[in-house]
C-alpha cells in the first residue's frame, strides 16, 4: 500500500507514522505531505527516508489511501482533488463530519457502514471517540437516554504551537507566540474551539452531534463542558450516563472488560484508575471509577481516559485504512 500522509510534520501526522509501523500496516511507500514552507524535508518510516512533498505531486504519485491530518481548511480544499483521483482519503479534521454523504466512522462502532463509494471518510473528534467506544455496549444492552459528560483535555489537542506554550509558560518565556487567550499551564480553560451562539463551544458541539451520527440514534440526548487542562497527551472524560433499562455493575464491568479495545483499571482500594499519563503512545481507551449515580435510578458514572493522539486521532484513522483493506477497498 502507497499511504500519503497529509499533515506528515503535525503532532497527529507523526503519531500516524507511529502507529502505521507499529501495527505493521503493509506500507509500500509513505507519501509525506505538509505546507510549501516543509518541502523537501525528510521524514523517517520504519529506517528509510521520504522526501515531503505538495499535495499535487502526491496525488500523482497515485497512494492507495490518503491519511489527512493538516486541519480543516486544507481538508475542505485537498481531500475532494484526492477522491476525484479514485484515492481514498481518511480526514481527521472536522470538515466533513456532519456532512450527510460522508460517513463518520469509529470502527469498533459501526465500520459496517462502508461502502467502496465512500471516497472521503471522517474520523471523528478525540472526545467524541474514547467515548462512544465505551457508551456503545452499554447502548446495545440498556440503551442510553442521556449522557452528560465533562472533559479533561490535553494542550496536545490543539497541536505543537499549544505544547509550545504551555512549556514556555513554564519556564518563563514570554517570547513563543500563544495559542489561547489565557495562561495554561497551572490553569484550567473552559474552552476548547469557539464560542457558538447558544452558549457552547465547538468542541462541546462536536461531541453532541457526533455522537448522534456515530451511533445512529438521534434519541439519545448528550450534553457536554469541555475544558483544557495543562496536561501534554490524553484526554479524560467524566460520563454520567442515564439507561432505558437498570443494568447490574458487575455485568457492566464484565462488558466493558470485553469490549475490544477497552481496558478496565477499577480497583479504587489500591488507587488504580486511568491517568493520563499511563495512556500515552497507547491504543486502548481505560475505564474505571464504574459506579451508580446515587441520585438517580439507572443511572452509571465512568470515568474514561484515552491518548487523544492515538485512539482519538491516529490509531482510529490507521484502524479505518486497516478495515478499508481487509475489505479490499483500497
Ligand atoms: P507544516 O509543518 O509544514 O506547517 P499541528 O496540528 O501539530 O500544528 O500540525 C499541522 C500539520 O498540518 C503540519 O504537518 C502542517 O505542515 C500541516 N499543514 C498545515 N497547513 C497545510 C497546508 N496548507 N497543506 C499541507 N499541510 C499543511
Ligand atoms: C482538542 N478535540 O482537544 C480537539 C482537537 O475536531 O478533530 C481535535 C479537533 C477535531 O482541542
Amino acid at each position: 500500500m502507497k499511504v500519503a500522509v497529509v499533515g506528515a510534520t503535525g503532532l497527529v501526522g507523526s503519531e500516524i507514522l507511529k502507529v502505521l509501523a507499529e501495527r505493521n500496516f503493509p506500507v509500500t511507500e509513505i507519501i509525506p505531505v505538509a505546507s510549501e514552507r516543509s518541502i523537501g524535508k525528510k521524514i523517517s518510516f520504519k529506517g528509510q527516508e521520504f522526501t515531503v512533498v505538495g499535495y499535487e505531486d502526491a496525488i500523482n504519485m497515485k497512494p492507495n489511501v490518503a491519511i489527512f491530518s493538516a486541519g480543516g481548511s486544507t481538508s475542505l480544499e485537498m481531500a475532494p482533488k484526492f477522491a476525484e483521483a479514485g484515492i481514498t482519503v481518511i480526514d481527521n479534521s472536522s470538515a466533513w463530519r456532519m456532512d450527510p454523504t460522508k460517513k463518520l466512522i469509529v470502527p469498533e462502532v459501526n465500520a459496517d457502514e462502508l461502502t467502496p463509494a465512500d471516497k472521503i471518510i471522517a474520523n471523528p473528534n478525540c472526545s467524541t471517540i474514547q467515548m462512544v467506544v465505551v457508551m456503545k455496549p452499554l447502548h446495545d444492552k440498556y440503551k442510553i437516554k442521556r449522557v452528560v459528560v465533562s472533559t479533561y483535555q490535553s494542550v496536545t489537542g490543539t497541536g505543537k504551537a499549544a505544547v509550545d506554550q504551555l512549556f514556555a509558560e513554564r519556564i518563563g518565556d514570554n517570547t513563543v507566540p500563544k495559542v489561547y487567550p489565557h495562561k495554561i499551564d497551572l490553569n484550567v480553560l473552559p474552552h476548547i474551539d469557539v464560542f457558538q451562539e447558544n452558549g457552547y463551544t465547538k468542541e462541546e458541539m462536536k461531541m453532541i452531534k457526533e455522537t448522534n451520527k456515530i451511533m445512529s440514534d438521534d434519541s439519545i440526548r448528550v450534553t457536554a463542558t469541555t475544558v483544557r487542562i495543562p496536561t501534554v497527551g490524553g484526554h479524560s472524560e467524566a460520563v454520567n450516563i442515564e439507561f432505558e433499562n437498570d443494568f447490574d455493575l458487575d455485568t457492566v464491568r464484565e462488558l466493558l472488560a470485553a469490549t475490544e479495545g477497552v481496558i478496565v483499571q477499577d480497583d479504587p482500594a489500591n488507587n488504580i484508575y486511568p491517568m493520563p499519563i499511563n495512556s500515552h503512545g497507547k491504543d486502548e481507551i481505560f475505564v474505571g471509577r464504574i459506579r451508580r449515580d446515587e441520585s438517580q435510578d439507572k443511572t452509571l458514572n465512568l470515568w474514561v481516559v484515552a491518548d487523544n493522539l492515538r485512539k482519538g486521532a491516529a490509531t482510529n484513522a490507521v484502524q479505518i485504512a486497516e478495515y478499508l483493506l481487509k475489505k479490499e477497498m483500497i
